[in-house]
């Protein structure tokens, strides 16, 4: 298994705090919130900054009222939906990030692409999951604090998701409704065991959004890193066996 890097190998952490980080979150920004972007745009930076797009699908997997929806909102700067309706079909939703890489201090626009698909019509037909897997770069498997069978079922999905995948897939997990503690049904060492056996991050998500960029930007950044550390993997692979890569081809 590829380790995971620890939190800020390859991009700088709370960059979105920084003064010179500005210009690229203004872009991303509108009245302090989150810009939607249409189909064909993107956020535009004078010539001289030109900045450089990548693009990553990601789905969103986790059993029905669990908290799809919602995080997909909440990452997004949209309106977090009160009541429970299941999502019908497949709903996306796309997200950009700007990302400043350690290594040469280079900035990325990440778009990423949130792949939400209610539960329930993911049962119900089959020809929803294909159109999920395809190509995707990353998974958010969700769990509820509130749910311990949410929780326990992340092994199952983790496996089922490994097994579909040619080893080449972000795995990042989300317990939401971290915010109603009061009926919590997850204990911390719960999690670090989980931690401790699958390697992969686990990180929180919950509550009314209050600190603006604050609220989203762990969850950002985990993937933005992941997804970076994925794609410098893969390229080192290719440099050291370039025949693949041309056998691949012909
Ligand atoms: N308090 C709290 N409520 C949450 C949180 N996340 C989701 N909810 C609530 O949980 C309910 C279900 O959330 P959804 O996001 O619609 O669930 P879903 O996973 O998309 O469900 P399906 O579309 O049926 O698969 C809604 O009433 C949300 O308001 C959270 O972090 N905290
Ligand atoms: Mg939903």
């Amino acid at each position: 298994m590829e380790s995971v890097p620890p939190t800020g190998s390859f991009i700088v952490p709370d960059w979105h705090r920084c003064k010179e980080s500005k210009e690229y979150f203004n872009k991303i920004l509108h009245k302090k919130k989150q810009r939607q972007f249409g189909l064909l745009e993107s956020p535009m930076m004078p010539p001289h900054a030109a900045v450089d797009t990548v693009h990553y699908k990601i789905f969103i997997s986790g059993k029905s009222g669990v908290g799809k929806t919602t995080l997909a909102a909440r990452l997004a700067g949209l309106n977090i939906p009160k009541m429970h309706h299941e999502t019908t079909g497949i709903q996306t939703t796309v997200v950009y990030w700007p990302v400043k890489l350690r290594e040469n201090g280079r900035v990325l626009f990440f778009r990423l692409q949130l792949w939400d698909c209610g539960e329930n019509a993911l049962r119900r037909f089959d020809h929803l999951l294909p159109s999920c897997q395809e190509q995707v770069d990353a998974v958010l498997f969700l769990f509820s604090f509130t749910d311990r069978t949410s929780f326990e079922d992340l092994s199952n999905q983790i496996l089922k998701w490994t097994e579909q995948s040619d080893g080449c897939l972000v795995k990042v997990v989300v317990g939401t409704k971290f915010d109603l503690f009061m009926h919590c049904d997850v204990a911390e060492r719960d999690l670090r065991k989980f931690q401790e056996t699958w390697r992969i991050p686990v990180l929180r998500s919950g509550g009314e959004v209050s600190d603006g960029l604050g609220d989203v930007a762990l969850i950002l950044n985990c993937l933005a890193e992941n997804l970076w550390h994925q794609d410098c993997v893969k390229a080192r692979a290719v440099s050291q066996h370039p025949q693949h890569e041309a056998g691949a081809l012909i």
